[in-house]
Parts: C-alpha cells; structure tokens; sequence
C-alpha cells in the first residue's frame, strides 16, 4: 500500500491527502512528529533527502514535494482526472503552481513561523503584517481569476489543491478571506465542502 509520510497539521501534505482522498486511493499515513526514528530510517530519507514532508512510497517509487507527487499521482491513478488534456493547460496550471508556491504558500509558511512557532516576545509585528498583507495582495489576484469560474481553472483541479489547505491556516495568523472578495470567499466554500477536504482535515 501507498506509504504517505506526513504530520496533521502539515498544509503540504494535505494537498497530497486530497488528491488521495479524491481519487480514492488507499494509503498507509505515516506521522514523521510521532516518531523520532522515522526521520532517519532509510526509507523515509531516500523518499525526502531534505527531511521535509509529504513524501510518498509508492512500490518502487520514491518522492516528495506535494505537487510533483500529486501529478504523479494523476497519471497513475487517472480518475478523476485532476489536470486538463492539453500540454498548454496542463504547463498552465505547472507555472501557476510554481509562482503560488515561492508567495503565497511560502509567506502563510513564514506567518506560521513568526505567529505560531515563536515566542511571544520575539514576534515581530511589522513583519507580520507585511506578510498578511502580501498574502492579501495575493488573494485580490485569485479573487480576480476567479471571475465567471467555480475553480481556478474551470473544474476542480491540482491548482486549487495547490493552494486551499494553506488558506485554511489563515484564521489562525490574524487573517482571512476579505468578504469584499466574493468570488475567492464563494471559491473556497465549494473547496471546503468537497468531502476529500474534509476528509484531508481529519
Ligand atoms: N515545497 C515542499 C515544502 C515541504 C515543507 O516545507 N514541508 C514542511 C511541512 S508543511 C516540513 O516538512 N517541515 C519540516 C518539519 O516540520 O519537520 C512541498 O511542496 O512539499
């Protein structure tokens, strides 16, 4: 069975338990925080050198970063299909993942750090609230695309996946998803009533 290296709170590896949970894949969750000695085993340091979670065994298949396995996991496992047919979509969705990945998804990472990992006393005010603003800054841009469509790129794909366990973190950093953005307050609703994000929550 599919081995996912994970820990519950982890954003990352919950993108990886909605695509699991979407395509109904059974899978064995392996809690790297729960054990010491799983970060060390040879397993889990051939399917993640850099010690960071999710990672994936699939048979003889060894990898991490979410959204390269979540791609793996849509050509193995096809249906439903999470990526469209054509190359120039699917490069698309690869460029826009790529760019969520080094802002929005890095600075909620950074958020978690600085409001939640650090002490009190060492928390740095004005960087948190550069961080929530560029975050914002980030949604606008979303809320925009999301004009005329239920999802980022029309059906539900590893695009919204990319980016939705993340924002899910936001009510705890001081933030959310400002009701004057319609269209990414509406988007997000239909997301979290998906039973695969409900489930990846558990
Ligand atoms: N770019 C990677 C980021 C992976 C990452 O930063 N994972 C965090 C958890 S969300 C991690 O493993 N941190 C080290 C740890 O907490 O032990 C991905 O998309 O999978």
């Amino acid at each position: 069975m599919l081995k996912l290296y994970c820990f519950p709170r982890s954003g990352n590896s919950r993108e990886v338990k909605i695509v699991l949970a979407e395509k109904n894949i059974p899978f064995e969750p392996v809690n790297v925080h729960a054990d010491e000695s799983v970060k060390k085993s040879p397993e889990f340091v051939k399917a993640s050198p850099n010690g960071k979670v999710p990672a994936i065994i699939d048979g003889g298949v060894y990898m991490n970063e979410a959204f390269l396995i979540n791609q793996y996991l849509d050509e193995k496992y096809p249906a439903p299909p999470l990526m469209p047919k054509t190359d120039p979509a699917r490069e698309e969705i690869r460029r826009f993942v790529n760019a969520i990945d080094k802002k929005m998804v890095l600075n909620i990472g950074l958020l978690v750090i600085e409001c939640l990992l650090k002490p009190k006393g060492e928390q740095r005010e004005d960087f948190k609230e550069k961080k929530r603003a560029e975050v914002l800054e980030g949604l606008r841009e979303i809320d925009q695309m999301l004009s005329g469509r239920q999802y980022l790129f029309g059906d539900f794909s590893l695009a919204d996946v990319a980016v939705t366990p993340h924002l899910a973190a936001l009510p705890v950093l001081g933030t959310g998803i400002p009701s004057e953005f319609k269209n990414a307050t509406a988007w997000f609703e239909l997301v979290k009533a998906r039973p695969s994000f409900k489930k990846s929550g558990e």
